[in-house]
């Protein structure tokens, strides 16, 4: 609804230390005293380690959260003039070109009737979630609050005409769930001016960027971080187009919200607190800063009728397992429909994730990452303690020989049981770590979580794979880092019982692996390969050397060939890093099963 903003209470209301401190460092960075290179709108900019360990210490405690993705783009659900409009369902206006005033008119069909806030947040407890980000604007520019600056929300323009984020935000606060919102502030295609950044269709939707952010984003940003308590996440998206002048009309409005967690993608120059890398897993984490894997469980982040394309629930709970063993967070998706439903097969899955985060949720929680470089058995998260360490051994392959070797591990072990029925487990030290002796039958076939207390500083000697005693070294699928980035999903899969790097399909994804050499020397590469295109070529860096090799079709993606590659000489002893780089343009997708160093003679 349109009318005059209201003065933000907390502007005036500074309560906390946190607060007068945020104010104190803005207040003092715009009037000079604050010496940067450039005046920098971010209030967090003088923060010491501690504050900043402090702000963040909730979000890295809770490690698991909701993302809802919600609006009108649900009410055509992924068809628009009789045709399924392909990609991800709250696209549908730009994907399809939809005039402004057709897309308007779902509004009128947005009747969420059936929306019960309670229930979602219930839900999303449920499955051991922490928080919940909700889609206050996204690019279709509808509010899902009462806006002052605009008719096109919800209260304005659909027959349901109540505010959707004030009940959900009140749910949150009975339930202890921590509330977010997600704002598209540089990607608004109702908005004139808004669709600058994503192309635009329509003349509707002609005007300035500038003042779109001026009159329609900055004082709903305000909005958001005035009219529903304690907000505890801002969420940006696509800061196309967003420089920092832009960027500087949003940025001071986070102090009205002390101690918010803001993401890297209001753009501007502005890395905010978190990476959030989409739809897939960084292959080793983040060093040295925080970060959010959001993905969705089927292909679409907006509800799309048709789009069945679950992820099963052993997918979904092992990238939280593997997201924890990494270090970072899991802010994972639903859609809910036109009429206020998260879809069945979302409810099933946090149920059953739920189920398993009863039990096992300790080993979630509060987790760092895993101090090992590689497990092929699995996973791990730790806790550090006053006295030693915890170790979370998340086991997605049960050993047939009851045998579960922790690598290089050289601590005391304190005590070992499974976690989800104190059983303890017996544990033997050797020269390659610790074996913990486990019963036959794993208790959870997705993940069964061994919990190992050890003495003292963590001790752990890096084992990397080494030459056999006849100087060959063997580099398996398991053991690869893939680098993968949004929309590709190279993975590992299984053929005839062997692991291989799989759906290698873009020549943006890399793959390596680290290993040790203790015999230097020449040495020839061998690969073990599939090939379906007739030909592929990529690059081979090992150290400062690389070279490019191309191969040709084995006969199809199953069927698996040795081939020679080329030949490398590794001079000294040392750790190593192998790495497979796509030529792009001559790139064609292959499955590695493993590669081979050769000793040779020449
Ligand atoms: O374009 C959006 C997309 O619709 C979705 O909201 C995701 C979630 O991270 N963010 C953008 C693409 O990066």
């Amino acid at each position: 609804m349109k009318g005059n903003l209201p003065v933000p209470e907390r502007e005036v209301n500074l309560r906390s230390s946190i607060k007068s401190f945020l104010w104190i460092v803005l207040i003092l960075s715009v009037s000079g005293f604050v010496k940067s290179e450039e005046v920098s709108t971010w209030p967090y900019q003088n923060e010491t380690k501690e504050q900043h360990d402090a702000r963040m210490q909730w979000w890295r405690e809770a490690k698991f959260g909701m993302f809802i993705h919600w609006g009108v783009y649900s009410v055509p659900a992924g068809t628009y003039d009789g045709q399924q409009i392909s990609g991800i369902g709250e696209w549908i206006m730009n994907r399809g070109k939809i005039p402004v005033a057709v897309y308007k008119a779902y509004a009128t069909q947005f009747n969420p009737v059936k929306y019960d806030p309670d229930a979602w947040v219930r839900l999303a407890k449920e499955a051991g979630m922490k928080y919940i980000v909700i889609t206050s604007k996204h690019h279709d520019g509808f509010a899902l609050f009462d806006s002052k600056v605009t008719d096109w929300d919800v209260v304005d323009a659909t027959p349901y005409g109540k505010d959707l984020l004030r009940p959900l935000a009140e749910a949150c606060r009975k339930y202890g769930i921590k509330l977010g919102f997600y704002y598209s502030q540089a990607q608004d295609w109702n908005h004139p001016g808004g669709a600058a950044a994503g192309g635009h269709w329509d003349p509707a939707q002609d005007g300035s960027m500038d003042e779109y952010i001026k009159t329609i984003a900055a004082p709903q940003v305000r909005e958001i971080l005035t009219n529903y308590g304690d907000i505890a996440v801002l969420w940006w998206d696509t800061p196309t187009d967003m420089n920092r002048q832009r960027a500087d009309m949003l940025q001071p409005l986070i102090t009205l919200q002390p101690g918010i967690i803001t993401n890297n993608r209001l753009g501007g120059g502005y890395g905010g607190d978190t990476e959030t890398p989409e739809q897939h897993i960084p292959a080793t984490g983040y060093k040295d800063r925080d970060w959010e894997t959001c993905m969705t469980m089927n292909d679409t982040w907006g509800y799309k009728s048709y789009d069945d394309n679950w992820k099963s629930t052993e997918t979904l709970l092992r990238k939280l397992v593997d997201i924890a063993g990494k270090g970072g967070n899991y802010l994972l998706n639903v859609g809910p429909t036109s009429l206020g439903k998260i879809p069945q097969p979302s409810i099933e899955r946090l149920q059953e994730i739920g189920q398993w985060m009863k039990v096992n949720a300790e080993s979630i929680y509060g987790t760092t990452a895993s101090p090992f470089s590689k497990l092929t058995w699995g996973r791990c998260t730790k806790k550090i303690t006053d006295d030693g360490a915890i170790l979370y051994l998340h086991v997605f392959d049960w050993p047939a020989d009851g045998k579960l070797l922790v690598p290089g591990l050289q601590n005391t072990v304190q005590k070992a049981y499974l976690l989800a029925d104190g059983q303890p487990a017996k544990t033997e030290a050797g020269d390659s770590g610790i074996t913990v002796y486990l019963p036959k039958k794993a208790l959870d076939p997705i993940d069964t979580v061994i919990v190992l207390k050890v003495n003292g500083e963590l001790n752990i000697k890096k084992v990397f794979p080494k030459q056999a005693a006849d100087g060959i070294l063997t580099l398996p699928a398991i053991l690869s880092n893939i680098h993968n980035h949004l929309g590709t999903e190279t993975k590992l899969e299984t053929k005839d019982g062997i692991l291989n790097i799989g759906d290698w399909t873009s020549s943006r994804v890399t793959v390596d692996w680290m290993f040790e050499i203790n015999s230097p020397g020449r040495f020839e590469i061998v690969a073990d390969l599939a090939v379906d295109a007739s030909e592929s070529q990529f690059e081979i860096v090992v150290g400062n050397q690389n070279l490019t090799a191309t191969v040709h079709s084995t006969g199809g993606y199953d069927t698996f060939e040795k081939m020679v590659l080329g030949k490398i000489t590794l001079k000294s002893k040392a750790e190593y890093t192998f790495q497979i780089k796509p030529v792009d343009g001559k790139w064609q997708p292959i499955n590695v099963r493993s590669i081979q160093l050769k000793p040779v003679r020449d």
